[in-house]
Order: C-alpha cells, then sequence, then structure tokens
C-alpha cells in the first residue's frame, strides 16, 4: 500500500479536522446500526489526535470499548470515473469503516495503515458520510496484549472492569493518523519496491512496480536532488545504475527520487507515483553493523509517540521538534518503540539522515515470572501468531523503502526465556528474512543471556536492563560492575554485536541532589555516565539507545508520578541536565563511532 500523495496523475483529499464524535459506553452502537444514519449527540473531536486527553471527562479518558467518528466528504465530480480509496493512517486498535451506511473496511491493529476502494460506495457533487468505529479493547490476540478483568466480589459494583496491559505507556486511542481520500485512474499502481547495493562507486537499484493491469507499460526515472535525471528503464522489474552515486549515510542524507509510471497502449500516463529512496548498504559482519561498508554506532534512543493534549495523535509540530532535538543532541537513531510511526516521521528520519530501528508493536508479551506461561492456548496462541506475522508483513510492506530503516524489532522484552517461544519466534524471524532478506533483525531482550532460548534467529542482540533502579535501586556502585558482567555474558553466548537498546533512570525536572538520589537529574546523569564507562570498553557494543527520548503519559500506578519520567527531555521537550552530557558525549564521539 503506497502513501496518498498528490503526484501527476492522484489527487489526495485530506480529512483531518474535526470530526463528530459520540463515545459508546454502552457499546451498543454496532447493534443499533449507528452507522445508518448521522450520528447524533455528537462532541467535536479533532482527528488526528487521541481522544483521551481532549476532554475534561475521566469516563472518556478511561473509556473501554467503541467510540464513534463521523465526518462528511464532497467527491469533487471531476474524480467521477476514477478509482476513490479512503486510506486511514492509523486507527487504535480495531476499525470498522462505513460509507454511507455501507461497510467499507475491517482493520485489526492500531500502528499501521489500511484503505478500501470505495467508488461504488459514494455519490459524486454531493455530501458523502464517513462513519468509523474505533475499539481500544487490548486481549491476548491483539498487539499489544492486554486482557479485561471483570471483578466479581462485594467491593465492586456489580460489572465493573478494568484494561489491563503489560506494557507501561498509556494505552491512547482513537484516530492517530491522517484519514484521507485520494483517487487514482482505474488503472494504478499497488505497490513499489526498491533495495540498492553499491558497486565501486556505482549505485544499484533494484526495483519492482506492481501495477493493477500487468499489460500497462511501466517507465521507471530516478531523479538526483537537482532535479536531473540520473537512470531510467522500462518494465515491471529491473535495474537502474547511477554512476559515482551519492549515498544515503546518517546524518548526511543524500535522496533520490524514484518516479513510476504506467502507461496505456493509447499513449496516455495512467498513473504515475513517487518515492524519496536512497542508495545504501546494510549488513551485519561479525561484530560489527555496517552502513555503506562502514561501522556504524546507534547513539540515541527509545521513543514513543506521545505529547501533550493530543496523545498519540500525528503532529509535524512534534516530529520536526523532535528531529531538531535529535541533532541538536549529536544522536544519530532512535527506534520506534513499541510500535511502527507513522510514516511521516520516516519521511523525516530519511531526510535528516536519522537511522531509525523499526519495532512491530510485540511489546508486553511477558510476566517477569519464569513460570507462569506466556506462549500458552490461553495466552499468545496460534492466532496471536498469525496476528503478530500480518503486522511484521504489513510493516515490511509499508517501511521497505525507507533508507533510514536499517533494521527491524520484532518484539520488545517477550518471555522467550521459555522453550514454547521458540517455535513462535523462529517463524517470525523466518518470515522477516523472507520477505527482507537486505536488513538485519533483532528481538529486544529481556531474560538474561543465559535464559534467552531464541538470540540464535538474529544478528543484533538488543537489550534492555535497569541496574542501580529497578534492581539494586540507588547502587550506583553497581551499575559497572553489573552491565559489564552482563553485556560480557550476551557475547560469550551468541558472539553477536550488542545494542543496549534501554537503559535510563526516571529524573523529575528540576529535582537536584548531590550526592545523587534517585529521581533527581543528577542521579539519572551518573547513571548513564556508569553504563557508558562500559560501553566504551567492549569492542561488541554497537550502540546505546537511552530510555527515553522525552518523558510520556503512563497508565496510573504507584511507580508513576505523573508518567514515566526517564525522558532526557521533558514531555514538552525542554532538555535535562542528562541531556547536556549525552550531547557533548555523543560529539566527542563522532558521527560513525
Ligand atoms: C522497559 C520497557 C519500556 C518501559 C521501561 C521503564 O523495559 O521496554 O517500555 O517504559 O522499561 O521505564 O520501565
Amino acid at each position: 500500500m503506497l502513501f496518498p500523495k498528490d503526484t501527476l496523475t492522484r489527487e489526495v483529499k485530506d480529512l483531518s479536522g474535526i470530526w463528530r464524535f459520540k463515545p459508546d459506553p454502552e457499546n451498543k452502537g454496532r447493534e443499533e446500526e449507528w452507522y445508518k444514519a448521522p450520528l447524533h449527540d455528537t462532541i467535536p473531536m479533532p482527528v488526528p489526535a487521541s481522544y483521551n486527553d481532549i476532554t475534561q471527562d475521566a469516563a472518556l479518558r478511561d473509556h473501554i470499548g467503541d467510540v464513534w467518528y463521523e465526518q462528511t466528504f464532497i467527491a469533487p465530480r471531476s474524480w467521477s470515473g476514477d478509482r476513490i480509496v479512503l486510506w486511514v493512517g492509523g486507527a487504535c486498535h480495531h476499525a470498522v469503516v462505513w460509507v454511507n451506511g455501507a461497510e467499507a473496511a475491517a482493520h485489526k491493529g492500531g500502528f499501521l495503515p489500511f484503505e478500501a476502494d470505495i467508488t461504488e460506495l459514494i455519490v459524486h457533487g454531493q455530501e458523502n458520510r464517513v462513519t468509523i468505529v474505533v475499539n481500544n479493547v487490548l486481549s491476548w490476540q491483539t498487539l499489544p496484549p492486554g486482557r479485561i478483568k471483570t471483578f466479581d466480589d462485594e467491593k465492586h459494583p456489580e460489572g465493573y472492569r478494568v484494561q489491563e496491559y503489560f506494557h507501561d505507556f498509556f494505552n491512547y486511542a482513537g484516530l492517530h493518523r491522517p484519514v484521507k481520500l485520494y483517487r487514482t485512474s482505474q488503472s494504478y499502481i499497488k505497490d513499489i519496491t526498491t533495495t540498492a547495493d553499491v558497486q565501486a562507486g556505482t549505485g544499484i537499484v533494484y526495483y519492482t512496480v506492481e501495477a493493477s493491469r500487468p499489460e500497462g507499460e511501466v517507465r521507471v526515472r530516478l531523479l538526483d536532488e537537482d532535479g536531473i535525471t540520473v537512470a531510467t528503464s522500462k518494465g515491471s522489474s529491473g535495474t537502474l545504475r547511477v554512476e559515482n552515486a551519492r549515498l544515503w549515510k546518517p546524518l548526511q542524507a543524500y535522496l533520490y527520487s524514484f518516479h513510476a509510471e504506467v502507461w496505456g497502449a493509447d499513449g496516455e500516463r495512467e498513473d504515475h507515483y513517487q518515492l524519496q529512496i536512497g542508495i545504501r548498504t546494510v549488513k551485519v559482519e561479525g561484530t560489527r553493523f555496517l552502513i555503506n561498508g562502514e561501522p556504524f554506532y546507534f547513539k540515541g534512543f527509545g521513543k514513543h509517540e506521545d505529547s501533550d493534549i493530543r496523545g498519540k495523535g500525528v503532529d509535524q509540530t512534534v516530529n520536526v521538534k523532535d528531529m531538531n532535538l535529535l541533532r541538536w543532541i549529536n544522536a544519530n537513531s532512535f527506534r520506534t518503540s513499541h510500535y511502527p510511526y507513522a510514516e511521516e516521521l520516516l519521511d523525516l528520519a530519511d531526510r535528516e539522515g536519522i537511522v531509525v530501528i523499526g519495532e512491530v508493536p510485540a511489546v508486553g508479551f511477558t510476566f517477569f515470572n519464569y513460570n507462569d506461561k506466556v506462549y500458552a492456548p490461553d495466552k499468545a496462541n496460534d492466532e496471536t501468531l498469525a496476528h503478530h506475522l500480518e503486522v511484521l508483513t504489513a510493516l515490511i510492506a509499508r517501511d521497505k523503502n525507507h533508507p533510514s530503516v536499517v533494521m527491524w524489532s520484532l518484539a520488545n522484552e517477550a518471555a522467550n526465556f521459555q522453550e514454547e517461544s521458540v517455535p513462535y519466534f523462529r517463524q517470525l524471524a523466518d518470515t522477516a528474512r523472507r520477505l527482507d532478506p537486505h536488513r538485519p533483525i533483532t528481538i529486544v531482550q529481556w531474560p538474561l543471556p543465559d535464559k534467552c532460548r531464541v538470540s540464535q534467529f538474529f544478528d543484533v542482540i538488543c537489550v534492555n536492563r535497569y541496574y542501580s533502579w529497578y534492581q539494586d535501586p540507588g547502587a550506583l556502585e553497581l551499575v559497572e560492575h553489573q552491565v559489564e558482567w552482563e553485556l560480557k555474558g550476551w557475547f560469550r553466548t551468541f558472539g553477536k554485536p550488542v545494542i543496549m537498546s534501554e537503559y535510563g533512570a526516571d529524573a523529575i525536572a528540576g529535582f537536584h541532589q548531590d550526592p545523587p538520589v534517585m529521581f533527581t537529574e543528577e542521579y539519572q546523569q551518573e547513571l548513564l555516565t556508569r553504563y557508558h564507562n562500559v560501553f566504551d570498553r567492549l569492542d561488541f557494543v554497537i550502540g546505546e539507545h537511552v530510555w527515553a527520548f522525552a518523558d510520556f503519559a503512563t497508565k496510573q500506578g504507584i511507580t508513576r508520578v505523573g508518567g514515566n519520567k526517564k525522558g532526557i527531555f521533558t514531555r514538552q521537550r525542554q532538555p535535562k541536565a542528562a541531556a547536556h552530557m549525552l550531547r557533548r558525549r555523543w560529539s566527542e564521539m563522532g558521527d560513525y563511532s
């Protein structure tokens, strides 16, 4: 599926803005067919945004179940005869879409787009109605997982229930990404796949263009940043050669425009689509992560899509600010913890040369108890695996052409110390390699190396660990000993390069104490510094991603005071003391290592 774009043949109408919104606390809307007629008693709701923090109503913030969105649009008369598609960038977590009362699409999974051909459902030159029901319930068969807990005791009112989930970030919900309408001709480009190689300075781009009408003639052009055509080709798959190619490099991005067109026998251009691509290679060799054959050291963060008021709603203002902060702090990378981020952010990362590890929303498949089986028929079962595979496939399909994305992360902190997880992750790893043989894969670890049963399937070991925080809280003097012991254990056991993909401490901006104590800015800075001392003496460590980029909202609980405060920036994107330390360190380390 291609991101909706204006091109020489396509036109996009963005339906973002204020939608009519109605919570459905009794979950009766589907049965009463609320989509059949305009919704009544609605409140205004911005799209894209999470609905949770928009009103003053705690019941809406903590709502479990369906909410309804409605918008009207005019399909221009000039579009009649064309193929009209409705694209939903992300509906957290399940959605059904109706157009003028007829079902157009149903989708499970909150972090990836879906679309529907609605050509037959709309009336041109008149108002059309789109209704979307969005449901936020998490179960063992969703990514991320969760479960509804109902109380059957006298202490709770009858029917009282809560949504439990096993990750800390708040379960924001709603239409988090734009909703767009676009038109193509009836003969159109369905998908484009590009991969690149470099041979003695010549850039080689292999491409495949999948057209809806196989007899259409496919023509392809590659333009440099000055708009000069550097290579052309014909046919639905082929090779483009670029002499003296400018490579896409970390923090020094160079993007070529890849243009694909489908032409009809009558000499008419039927469809045109363009992609920004980079010529670069990625490979793991021994203990090195090579980008264009040069060792790359990951400096950066685990992030979240999270900001005040809009929750997980895409906001390009926040996205550009975040990119600027990454450059300011001399970071070169981030992980899309713990779910695929909006493609709008990946476009910025492509442009800025920020390296990305793309993660599937498989977070929380663990209990911190070795004996409680997670990969079991009543929890993460065959249906869960099928969905996990489906989401992985959709993620690779969406992001495969982004030069910034260099590795796939298939899960965060799964119970892969359990024997039953082995076939589960073997299948996922095999699938990722088959779908994308060009990018390394990883899984982000929680168990210790001697307990992990799946790292043999992956190229890079990513480790999350919170010494002197969740373990031995306050004991900064233990950090170096423990980090070194563990990281050496990973290398000894699997012989693969290691990224510390999470480490950190909560710091409440403005809290100070020396000698450092937990929750102060001094403690956060001191803890990170001690981790760094270890990384600097271990050759097989190829990266450090601090947890987290910015403070973020969490579910309420006794370990969180107004959210997770492990951010190096506050939620409002202001630096804590550790930001200045990281900025110095990462500047001194240079661009690559
Ligand atoms: C983790 C998780 C991350 C949490 C973090 C924490 O291991 O991967 O999602 O936010 O710990 O701060 O507890």
